[in-house]
């Protein structure tokens, strides 16, 4: 009798044990629904975020003229595909040299499509936003590349942080007939009397406008920077803003508010890398001597 006793004493104690383990699974488990439930957008940007490894590159002005930059642009998209852990490209702006609209598949734009063509079957999300000399790229090319584009700024979260991403020229305050050229550049009535020009006529109006810049180049890179006036709104101890377009490649850290400028690619280029521990700026292609150059945690 005693043992009996002993013994169903013993299953109802397990029973009890077994009990106090499923209320406290499903209480973790209704817990964890309601933040799904009530956070659900930001649950997922979180975890996507947090999922793998993210690249971010900016500037590469792509053009036939410069096959240097294709070929590093090349290899950086091969070496992203054999990372089993990317799953995110950022492309933020001036990415081509020059963009007259989505109907203009020469050679060279196929050649660059072909290349964002190869993130898909690696499962990489693309993502672009556009630059100052790009930002007539269109539909056609993101149903074309997959790649989604994004407005300027674009915030993804990260840890307790926000990662701010632009391409920069908004920042640049100073250089106000470009800001005033922005303003009309990007109304949608101008762009359609553009697109409306045959594709020679356009042609030939880029090719003059090149000229005119390259002439300006120069003068462009030594002063126009990003000005406290640009930067000023996206300032705080949470925000970590990465952009491109000034092409001075730097991380400026002003107490906890930091800067991260990529650079531009010619002989060498520059990427950020975001892993789920850290957010690094390293150079392209990798070289001992610049193997990282910065680690912004
Ligand atoms: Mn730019």
């Amino acid at each position: 009798m005693t043992i009996d006793k002993k013994f169903q004493n013993g299953t109802e104690g397990n029973k009890n044990i077994l009990l106090l383990k499923f209320t406290a699974f499903k209480t973790v488990l209704s817990i964890h629904y309601k933040y799904c439930i009530l956070h659900w957008h930001n649950y997922i940007k979180l975890c996507s975020v947090m999922l793998g490894n993210t690249y971010i590159i900016s500037d590469l002005h792509l053009s036939a003229d410069k096959p240097k930059s294709f070929e590093l642009f090349q290899n950086f998209i091969d070496f992203i595909c054999q990372d089993k852990q990317c799953h995110k490209l950022y492309i933020l702006g001036d990415f081509f040299n020059y963009w007259i609209g989505d109907d203009d598949l020469n050679d060279f734009n196929l050649k660059v499509i072909n290349q964002l063509q190869k993130l898909k079957p690696f499962d990489i999300k693309l993502y672009f936003m556009h630059g100052n000399r790009d930002f007539l790229i269109g539909r056609k090319f993101s149903k074309i590349t997959g790649a989604k584009i994004l407005k300027d700024p674009h915030y993804i979260e990260y840890h307790n942080k926000d990662i701010i991403l632009s391409h920069g020229d908004t920042l640049c305050t100073d250089d106000k007939g470009y800001q005033i050229f922005r303003i009309f550049a990007r109304a949608k009535i101008p762009q359609l009397i553009y697109l409306s020009l045959t594709l020679n006529y356009r042609r030939k109006l880029a090719y003059k406008l090149r000229n005119k810049s390259k002439n300006k180049g120069q003068r462009l890179t030594i002063q126009v920077d990003v000005t406290e006036k640009g930067v000023r709104r996206f300032k705080s101890d949470r925000t970590i803003l990465i952009h491109g377009h000034t092409h001075k490649m730097a991380i400026h850290k002003e107490g906890k508010f930091v800067r991260a400028v990529l650079s531009d690619w010619h002989d060498e280029g520059s990427y950020i890398l975001i892993t789920p521990k850290n957010i690094d700026l390293h150079v392209w292609p990798h070289c001992q001597q610049k193997k990282l150059i910065y680690t912004l945690r």
